[in-house]
């Protein structure tokens, strides 16, 4: 059985989007733990979407929902390795050039920490070693076994390869959701989030040793999340419908007249590739330069080197319905 570590920043959910695919992550991987599919041996938490303090207090609900008791959630690191404008974030909020500023919405000079909009926060706390420290700790007595998936900002990974060099030789794989290839030249003219956030961590996690899978936006914005997958979900009485519909329903008391339908949904892309790697297609070999110039507008910004025999692919393409038809299956099965 495949032994998985999540690290992600868990938003619960986005006005924009519904229900954060953060949070869909998190169950996705509760049922594949609780089916037998992955040995998920710990959720580590890291600031993003969210500030990190924010996701361990979402994630421990999200285990609640769930009734799972056993798998540990690890505090991480709430700010980035060095993103100075990001040690003060109030200098970044209102920024016109950029579409989401995350847990830069959280923010009066402090981190904010915000109730949950539904129901009590859980009662379990969280484990008491921090994200790189459980890290290293599991790779070390797992050596070449362990998947990482990286859905946030990369400054648990890097933390974790600072203090023990041979951390990244010591994973079997990770999958990063994170930057932009070509979509960055042709429509976005801004840095990817997750990379922006901590553009120093994902430079250090890139050029490790590791055996690295990334997931740009470029295929993050084919993937579909459709209203009518939504409901087909709450309506199919599996472990996760109350809690879609509770999460819907807080979507739609802030958008009562959204008539959106198809939306890309772009962190469940990291589990299908774990599960169901056939989904997928033009991966091309390479290395990644980042933009660590914080002078520069394109900070963050990365750039694709095609090269053979590299430890690193960037995967383009999938097969939407495939994509549609696993998420689905997994969740109304449940
Ligand atoms: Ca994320």
């Amino acid at each position: 059985m495949k032994k998985v570590i999540l690290d992600a920043d868990v938003s619960l959910y986005t006005p924009d989007l519904g229900f954060s695919d953060d949070a869909i992550v998190v169950l996705m991987a509760s049922i594949l733990f609780s089916q037998k599919h992955i040995d998920l041996l710990g959720i580590s938490c890291v600031s993003g979407n969210v500030w990190m303090r924010q996701g361990v207090v979402n994630t421990l609900w999200l285990l609640d929902q769930m009734k799972i008791k056993d798998i540990p959630v690890c505090k991480g690191a709430t700010f980035p390795l060095k993103n100075e404008f990001l040690h003060v974030p109030s200098r970044y909020v209102d920024r016109p050039e950029l579409h989401w500023v995350g847990a830069l919405n959280s923010w009066n000079g402090t981190p904010l920490l915000e109730d949950i909009p539904f129901g009590e926060r859980s009662k379990t706390q969280s484990d008491p070693r921090m994200a790189e420290d459980f890290m290293i700790e599991m790779v070390s007595k797992y050596p070449g076994e362990i998947t990482i998936l990286a859905n946030g900002p990369l400054t648990n990974l890097a933390r974790a390869g600072q203090k023990d060099p041979k951390f990244f030789s010591k994973v079997k794989e990770i999958l990063i959701l994170g930057g932009a290839i070509d979509e960055y030249e042709s429509q976005l003219q801004r840095a990817e989030f997750n990379f922006w956030w901590d553009p120093e961590a994902a430079h250090q996690v890139l050029k490790s040793d590791a055996s690295i899978t990334l997931f740009p936006l470029d295929i993050c914005l084919k993937t579909e999340n459709r209203r009518e997958d939504y409901y087909k979900i709450v309506e199919s009485n599996s472990s996760v419908s109350a809690i879609y519909q509770r999460l819907d329903q807080v979507y739609w008391d802030h958008h009562p007249k959204s008539d959106k339908k198809h939306l890309p949904i772009f962190d469940l892309i990291t589990v299908a590739y774990m599960i169901k790697p056939s989904i997928f297609s033009d991966i091309r070999k390479g290395s990644i330069s980042i933009n660590c110039d914080e002078r520069s507008k394109n900070y963050g910004v990365t750039k694709l080197k095609i090269k053979k025999g590299t430890h690193l692919s960037v995967v383009f393409d999938l097969n939407v319905q495939a994509f549609r038809k696993f998420y689905l299956d997994l969740m109304t099965k449940c």
